[in-house]
């Protein structure tokens, strides 16, 4: 579909010769970004608005099951850094990253049905927010790692996976985001420190959005910026406006071609603001008065980077109007196909959850179940359970035990 083209579009950047020859030494990295780049970042942080608002709809109409977590306003921050990633390097994301899920590849479809927990949803109705990954080999995934909600504990994975990269001598660089809460967890500290200490090519993203949950971020640390942390691990850091999506594309892509020559960990702090609560159901009580309204009129990433397209760039209204009217017919197409996908088989909630099924069982179904749960699993490989399995269990409940 076009969002799968448009990725493939950034994994292959073109660059012209002449232009590039005519740059100077010192242009940043966004100065060979092509026209067709500069307009598929504007689509990237488009698409992420649009399908996040669909999801707010869907979500009023109890049809989003679990938790929804916003990314308003902060846009510019997951699409210009995940944009300066490969293909075939792997990224981290957390709940408002998103954008940077779309760059690396995920589909409106698949976000859409895994939020509403349907059967052919990435994680088959198991899980119900955006906790899915897709990471592996490289010609064959996509390199986002599934996110988990301990704050902080992707920074020492990430570590690991990098490592793993260092050692196999793959030309490969790691991404992983966290919030300015965790920055205060132990796992943050290990993680990074360790994976300064073994030269691991990571590129550690700390946005800045002013909140942890309803904490804000001058009652989560004395240091008055994030990226004065850096110095600590031996690391390089960079700071950015995180609402300008080429700043952030620039301190990114320095980062991650740093990793990639073998400089080991940077650490890049995006200063952004999240306009909505920490989720859809959080009031946002504990927010002053006119904070939200003011980056909304005067910092809004989106309406930043289409003045600047139009201004600086050179680039027709038309233009943006026509992607703005492509993001709204994939993201409608996409939600009928997530609205007419069924939902999982009660029954198949019992596998592919545990590595040993039986301890999905409860006591009185085990006995029952447990034969053709495993004998399924075990001859097919994981999320492949069957219907007729269903059927011919069912059929042995309802017989007794054999
Ligand atoms: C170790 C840990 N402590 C507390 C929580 C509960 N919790 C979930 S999200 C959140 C706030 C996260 O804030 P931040 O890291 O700044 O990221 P943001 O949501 O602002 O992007 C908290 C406290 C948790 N998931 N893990």
């Amino acid at each position: 579909m076009a969002t799968r083209t448009a990725a493939r579009t950034r994994a292959a950047p073109r660059r012209d010769a002449a232009a590039a020859a005519a740059r100077p030494a010192d242009a940043p990295p966004s100065a060979a970004l092509s026209r067709a780049q500069l307009l598929e970042l504007y689509y990237w942080m488009r698409l992420t608005r649009t399908l996040e608002e669909r999801l707010v709809a869907l979500y009023r109409q109890t049809k989003v099951v679990g938790g929804l977590f916003r990314s308003l306003g902060q846009e510019a921050d997951a699409v210009g850094s995940c944009f300066a990633l490969e293909r075939r390097d792997v990224m981290s994301p957390l709940i408002r990253n998103l954008g940077a899920m779309l760059v690396k590849g995920a589909t409106p479809v698949e976000v859409l049905k895994q939020y509403m927990a349907k059967a052919d949803s990435p994680t088959r109705g198991r899980e119900l927010n955006i906790h899915f990954g897709d990471v592996g080999d490289p010609a064959t995934t996509r390199g986002f790692v599934g996110q988990i909600s301990p704050l902080g504990d992707m920074v020492p994975v990430m570590a690991g996976v990098t490592l793993s990269f260092k050692l196999r001598g793959e030309d490969r660089v790691g991404l992983v985001y966290v919030g300015d809460g965790a920055t205060s967890t132990g796992a943050f500290h290990e993680g990074i420190n360790f994976a300064a200490v073994q030269g691991c090519p990571l590129v550690v993203v700390v946005e800045n959005n002013g909140y942890a949950y309803s904490t804000p971020t001058s009652k989560q640390t004395r240091a008055e910026r994030f990226v004065d942390k850096a110095a600590g691990y031996g690391a390089p850091g960079e700071r950015a406006d995180g609402n300008d999506v080429l700043a952030v594309y620039d301190v990114t892509k320095r980062a991650v071609d740093r990793a990639r020559a073998g400089g080991g960990v940077t650490l890049v702090e995006l200063v952004t603001y999240r306009r909505k609560g920490h989720a859809e159901h959080d009031n946002q009580s504990y927010v002053p008065a006119g904070e939200i309204e003011r980056w909304a009129a005067e910092n809004d990433p989106i309406d930043r980077y289409a003045a600047r397209l139009t201004g600086e760039f050179g680039f027709a209204q038309d233009e943006l109007d026509a992607t703005d009217a492509r993001v709204r017919d994939e993201v409608d197409a996409a939600t009928d196909v997530a609205e007419a996908s069924p939902f999982p088989e009660p029954l198949d909630c019992l596998t592919g959850v545990y590595a040993d099924p039986a301890s999905a069982q409860p006591l009185w179904f085990r006995e029952g179940i447990l034969n053709a749960v495993e004998r399924n699993e075990r001859a097919e490989g994981w999320g492949t359970y069957r219907a007729s399995e269903v059927t011919r269990t069912e059929a042995k409940i309802a017989g007794g035990n054999d």
